[in-house]
């Protein structure tokens, strides 16, 4: 008997023991979900410090048209994100199988009998942890990819924002690209750049997939993708595939003026242009202006000439048709501007087919067109005795202005629109030679007897005395195509050159050069005095890329990764607590945004339930629910809880009648209240 009971208590007592562990274990589920979310957390954090932050990740190569690698956002971030899902999913299957492992052993060990009903509390708690787990795995991967496509679209824009800034920024300062060299001449989009350190050639270096502000050379060198960092510094090509030569670090960051000197063989077009450099080196000198030659070989050109004008010493005859403009940089006042001169050979004036090449006809922001007085057949005549005699000396033009300025007009029509917009360029028409045999006196003396009201005055005389001389047809043309037109005379030499080694004195070779460049704000006369010294003589340093380093960083992604993932996370345990995610009740946030319903009391005051709810115990969701309080009722509140959002109320009124559900007095979530 005593047996009996002996076993019955013990099966009891077994029983008694299964049941306790089943209940117990219904409150670990939600233990078992955070545990496997942890852990799923922590898999996905650690693969992502390794590939993405310690840099174990997928290794980019240079991809595409362009020797460099794509912007992290571009590519490498797509890879990244593949590799860590897939780590991540290899690390969360090993702890699954870790966990089974465990899990077994609670059904093979030698106290079975006890530790069955542990193995299938564990196998239970950890079978709902996966599924948490499986699903957090899933936000995680979903939070990750969503970061990557919001930065590449933040990245794109910024790209495309960027290279419009430029643009915009480019036309604003009136500043676009020509290449400078002879036989080319034509617009540049974009200049081909290399990169200084491995000599790699970047077709189009902007910002873009390669990468927004800077991009990642193949050598790893760190190239600026704009002139605002410095892409101008880097060495530069003309991209016309028959051209491809070099361009200067000036070229793209200063506006540009282009401005032709015209005139046929031996009109005295580079006298006058070096001349004229001398007059500005001057000026330069005496810290009026800054000057500047960007390109070495036009600085050796003009420190040469210079010499043979100090030494009385002629310049020599032009040899190239099409010859690289001239680059001077010029600094006036607060502008800076980068002056293409162009002076070819006086034969190009012949012929009518090669000047049609010379494509800076189509952009030119003014003409200096040269006259030597003495290819005028008048002035021939009245000269003719000395003439004679000195003809070596003055080297007469052998071309007729008239038919030089032709040649010229014809190729500025052909380059223009319809809409003829070289008739608003400048036009300086500028007699030279004009310290031989008085001519300058001449011109100076003439009395003007045509007053044309669209000539400046003091342009008159130089106007008459060429009508005087039998052109009044080629005044005629020049005032019908142009609407700004100024009469200049000057002499480049100051003098008739001789055997003798003084020096040349340039006289009134500035004005025609200043009154052209006027209209685009370049002041040569009256310059602000706040410039003290000439500008250094060195262009920017040549740029010096960053090499090496960290070359993709997914530490942003990271980032924004851990800081989404955490308020996730955060919301979906408030969610899970019962703590209201969404806000409060329209009635908390508006009595929290108005002090004045803020300073009311709560407690005394009269409610409304929205819907049938729980009256409970306590001011929790878990206490024992007392009865119903349906939707309707009048309720006072008796309570607040310290978290402020549980209340304790008594049902004055019930919502519909009164069942044995019903119950008069409890706890509820304030937001299923209104407050009156
Ligand atoms: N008296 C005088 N003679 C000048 C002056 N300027 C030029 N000359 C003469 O004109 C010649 C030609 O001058 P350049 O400056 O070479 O003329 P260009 O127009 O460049 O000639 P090409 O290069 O052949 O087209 C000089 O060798 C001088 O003899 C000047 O101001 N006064
Ligand atoms: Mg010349
Ligand atoms: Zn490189
Ligand atoms: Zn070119």
């Amino acid at each position: 008997m005593h047996w009996i009971i002996i076993i019955l208590l013990v099966i009891c007592l077994y029983i008694a023991y299964i049941y306790l562990l089943f209940v117990v274990s219904a409150y670990l589920f939600p233990v078992g979900c955070v545990v496997l979310i942890c852990a799923v957390l922590f898999n996905y954090l650690t693969t992502m410090w390794r590939e993405m932050i310690v840099g174990q990740g997928w290794t980019d190569t240079p991809v595409g048209p362009e020797p460099a690698f794509k912007q992290y956002y571009f590519r490498k971030a797509y890879k990244d994100y593949l590799q860590v899902v897939e780590q991540s999913w290899t690390s969360n299957s090993k702890l699954g199988l870790w966990v089974i492992d465990k899990g077994k052993k609670l059904f093979t060990n030698k106290g079975v009998l006890f530790t069955w009903p542990l193995g299938i509390a564990f196998f239970a708690v950890m079978a709902v942890g996966a599924v948490a787990g499986a699903l957090a795995y899933v936000v995680f991967g979903l939070v990750h990819l969503v970061l990557v496509l919001l930065c590449g679209a933040v990245a794109i824009s910024l790209a495309g924002l960027a290279r419009l800034a430029e643009y915009v920024s480019m036309t604003w300062r009136r500043i676009f690209l020509v290449c400078p060299h002879a036989n080319c001449y034509r617009p540049i989009v974009l200049p081909t750049y290399v990169c200084p350190n491995c000599g790699a050639t970047h077709l189009r270096l902007v910002p873009g997939s390669y990468g927004i502000f800077r991009r990642i050379c193949k050598c790893t060198a760190r190239l600026p993708t704009l002139f605002l960092f410095g892409r101008n510094n880097l060495p530069s090509f003309c991209p016309h595939s028959d051209c491809g030569r070099p361009l200067n670090s000036s070229w793209g960051v200063i506006r540009n003026l282009h401005v032709p000197i015209v005139g046929g063989p031996a009109s005295g077009k580079t006298s006058f242009m070096m001349a004229s450099m001398c007059e500005l080196h001057d000026l330069s000198a005496k810290g009026e202006i800054g000057l500047e030659f960007p390109e070495k070989k036009h600085e050796t050109l003009f420190e040469r000439c210079r010499q043979d004008f100090l030494q009385g010493t002629l310049v020599a005859k032009t040899a190239e048709q099409s010859p690289d403009a001239f680059l001077v940089k010029l600094e006036t006042g607060d502008r800076k501007s980068l002056l293409y001169i162009y002076d070819a050979a006086g034969e190009l004036y012949q012929q009518s087919d090669v000047l049609a090449r010379h494509e800076y006809y189509g952009y030119t922001h003014g003409v200096v067109f040269l006259l030597d007085p003495f290819s005028l057949p008048q002035v021939q005549v009245n000269y003719a005795a000395l003439l004679k005699s000195t003809a070596d000396r003055v080297k007469p033009c052998a071309e007729m202005a008239q038919d030089v300025y032709d040649r010229m007009i014809g190729t500025l029509r052909s380059f223009s629109n319809s809409d003829g917009a070289f008739k608003s360029i400048p036009f300086a028409v500028v007699v030279t030679k004009a310290d031989a045999f008085g001519i300058a006196k001449n011109i100076e003396v003439t009395a003007v007897n045509d007053i044309n009201s669209r000539v400046e005055p003091e342009s008159g005389a130089v106007r008459q005395w060429l009508i005087n001389n039998g052109e009044s047809n080629l005044v005629r043309c020049i005032e019908n195509d142009f609407k700004k037109v100024h009469y200049f005379h000057c002499s480049s030499l100051g003098r008739l050159p001789d055997s003798s080694s003084s020096p040349f004195d340039p006289q009134g070779v500035l004005d025609p050069l200043g009154w052209v460049l006027k209209p685009y704000d370049v002041r040569l006369e009256d310059n602000a005095q706040g410039l003290i010294a000439p500008p250094s003589k060195n262009s920017q340093p040549a740029y010096v890329p960053k090499i090496g380093g960290h070359l993709y960083d997914g530490a942003l992604i990271s980032v924004l990764w851990m800081v989404a993932t955490v308020s996730l996370l955060i919301t979906a345990g408030m969610w899970a607590t019962g703590y209201p995610v969404s806000g409060p009740s329209l009635e908390r946030s508006s009595s929290a945004s108005s002090p004045s319903r803020q300073a009311l009391p709560i407690v005394g005051r009269m409610a409304s339930t929205t819907t049938d709810v729980n009256l409970r115990s306590e001011a929790n969701k878990f206490s024992i629910k007392v009865g119903l309080a349906e939707r309707g009722s009048r309720v006072r509140v008796l309570n607040i809880a310290s978290d402020q959002i549980w209340y304790e109320v008594e049902v004055i009124q019930h919502g519909r009648p009164k069942t044995a559900l019903s119950a008069d007095r409890g706890w509820l979530h304030s937001s299923y209240l209104t407050l009156d």
